[in-house]
């Protein structure tokens, strides 16, 4: 089922003032107006709360193209399970295990497998759900054309089964396909930035030290693909190996020009990472970072700001984390007051080998003790921000800023390295929470996670929605009314560079500079939503269900 393609010309058609189907041009046009609440403070602490709205028009270009995702360690297991898992959709292979059958699928997709809530059925009061896939035109999985790079020279049907992750019925059936796809391209390898032990992997490597000439061959890579498969439009995702955080230095990476100049000085902190994400700018393709590195420095953003290129990050956001998000805002909604998260895990992969070094770790700490920042600090009546803190220390007496932090949970992220359990990663939770009148709750979450068939849908998604967004430009509308002469003169323009609204899938959500990451689950879900339906013109539907509460 979650292969299935959407009936020709749509599921769907919106017949509603301000939507446009233009199929001469291949184009959807929807105004949509995004209202708001303005809450500004006023004397006394109060709040002065004002209606807000802007009205916006978007066009979405319906063609669907034929899209190139070029992973960026393809040889790894995320990269051999995302080849893998297309390859037996493409082909219908079906395979046994002990239990039985199995049947190729996109399960874990948010755009494959899952629906959201379209409207009611006015016959029956009832829910009408439809799948994420149908809401606009985008990308079949299926028709992806893959390929990528890795330092690793293995064939990819030996490196899918290194990888240890799919059944050995598939794996066996998948060779000749996994066969054919060859052996990755030779990727960049500064070994400062991986871990020591893994070393004896990089054996397919761009020759030279020469970073102008890496970024050159990268670009060129990136053309000859888009080439050789006639490709409309290639993604580039990063699932190589975590690296340890660049430096941040002035006159280094802190513009887009002096991030240029350090590559053509082939300065010592310009990651692979970072390499590739101006490689991928500069040719005007979507850039997913799906590690929790530093890849996008200050510069890199700038870089892609100046080419109204696309980016993405950081960290795919599979197991652990995403459970976190969810249950951690639930306390914190609930009312109840999380003291410590405490979460441990082990993994037998070739990632926890990475992460069992201590500087790629701390990349991988930082992006998972970010995602309950945002839900503790909406809640100021379980967690005192800093300003009351430090009003506190100041009327004890102590002088000076004592904190910029609020008050926040304990949050501790162990990851250890067990080979044994392979893919199969271990994760624990433990929250442990304040409850009413100084009691106290224990909540321990046990997680199997197979890492890689978690990852691997999470990838795909991003690849699909990335490239939708290309497709999405808008403009802002005098008013509401606003008639097309008066707009006539309004260009369109493309989304914000930074493609904020894939931070469902992402661990440590990248966002516009100066702007808030969201972390919860939810709101994310809710964003992707309200776009794509506003998209089309639509109102999100609340839960309010007004017609289910009146007479
Ligand atoms: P892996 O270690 O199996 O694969 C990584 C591949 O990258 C390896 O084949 C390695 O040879 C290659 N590589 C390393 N440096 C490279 C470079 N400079 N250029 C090209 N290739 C390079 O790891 P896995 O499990 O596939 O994970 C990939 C990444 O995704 C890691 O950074 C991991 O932390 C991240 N991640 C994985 C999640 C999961 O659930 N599997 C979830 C969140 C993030
Ligand atoms: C151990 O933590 C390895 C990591 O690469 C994770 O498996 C990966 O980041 C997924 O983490 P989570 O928390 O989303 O399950």
């Amino acid at each position: 089922a979650t292969a299935r393609r959407t009936p020709e010309g749509g599921l769907l058609k919106v017949d509603a003032e301000g939507t446009v189907y233009d199929d001469a041009k291949g184009e959807i046009r929807a105004r949509f107006t995004d209202k708001g609440v303005a809450c500004t403070k006023v004397e006394g602490g109060r709040l002065s709360v004002k209606k807000v709205s802007k009205t916006f028009e978007f066009k979405t270009d319906t063609k669907v193209p034929k899209v190139g995702l070029m992973m960026v360690g393809i040889g790894g297991n995320n990269g051999t399970t995302v080849c893998a898992t297309v390859l037996a959709n493409r082909h219908n292979i079906s395979w046994s295990t002990k239990t039985g059958p199995v049947q190729p699928n996109y399960i874990g997709s948010l755009i494959r497998a899952s629906t959201l809530r379209l409207g009611f059925d006015p016959e029956t009061g009832k829910d009408v759900n439809i799948p994420f896939s149908d809401v606009l035109p985008m990308v079949h999985p299926n028709d992806l054309v893959l390929g990528g790079w890795d330092i690793s020279a293995m064939p990819l049907d030996k490196a899918m089964s290194r990888a240890q992750v799919l059944d050995y019925d598939l794996q066996r059936q998948l060779f000749p396909l996994m066969q054919k796809m060859g052996k990755p391209l030779p990727s960049v390898y500064y070994p400062d930035f991986i871990a020591a032990n893994q070393e004896d992997r990089a054996d397919n490597l761009i020759e030279g030290t020469d970073k102008l000439q890496h970024l050159e061959h990268i670009r060129k890579d990136i053309r000859d693909f888009k080439a050789e498969h006639g490709l409309d439009k290639v993604v580039v995702l990063w699932t190589a190996n975590t690296e340890r955080y660049s430096e941040l230095i002035d006159g280094v990476n802190d513009t887009a020009d002096n991030l240029m100049n350090a590559v053509k000085n082939s300065h010592e902190e310009v990651s692979p990472s970072t390499l590739f994400a101006i490689a991928s700018i500069l040719e005007g393709c979507p850039y997913i970072n799906g590690s929790p590195s530093n890849a996008f420095v200050p510069g890199c953003i700038e870089l892609a700001e100046r080419h109204k290129a696309f980016i993405g990050g950081d960290d795919f956001k599979s197991g652990q984390t995403k459970l976190k998000s969810v249950v951690a805002e639930f306390l914190v909604n609930a009312g109840i007051k999380p003291l410590s998260i405490a979460s441990y895990n082990h993994l037998g992969n070739n990632d926890g080998k990475n992460l069992s070094s201590q500087r790629q770790f701390r990349s991988k700490e930082i992006s998972k003790s970010s995602v309950v920042d945002d839900m503790v600090a909406a809640n100021p009546l379980l967690f005192k921000p800093a300003e009351e803190l430090n009003a506190e220390a100041a009327a004890k007496g102590v002088d000076g800023e004592v904190t910029k932090k609020g008050e926040h949970p304990d949050h501790l992220v162990v990851i250890k390295y067990a080979p044994a359990v392979g893919d199969d990663k271990r994760a624990l939770d433990e929250y442990y929470s304040e409850l009413l009148m100084g009691g106290r709750n224990t909540l321990s979450v046990f997680n199997i996670c197979e890492d890689s068939l978690l990852a691997t849908p999470l990838i795909l998604d991003l690849t699909i929605l990335a490239e939708l967004m290309t497709r999405v430009t808008y403009r802002q509308l005098p008013s509401e009314t606003a008639s097309e002469e008066e707009v006539a003169d309004i260009e369109f323009q493309p989304l914000y560079s930074v493609l904020s609204l894939l931070s469902y899938m992402l661990k440590a959500p990248l966002v516009k500079p100066g702007t808030d990451v969201v972390n919860s689950l939810n709101r994310q879900r809710n964003a992707l939503e309200t776009f794509m339906k506003a998209c089309l013109g639509l109102e999100h539907n609340g839960d309010l269900l007004l017609d289910t509460r009146v007479w």
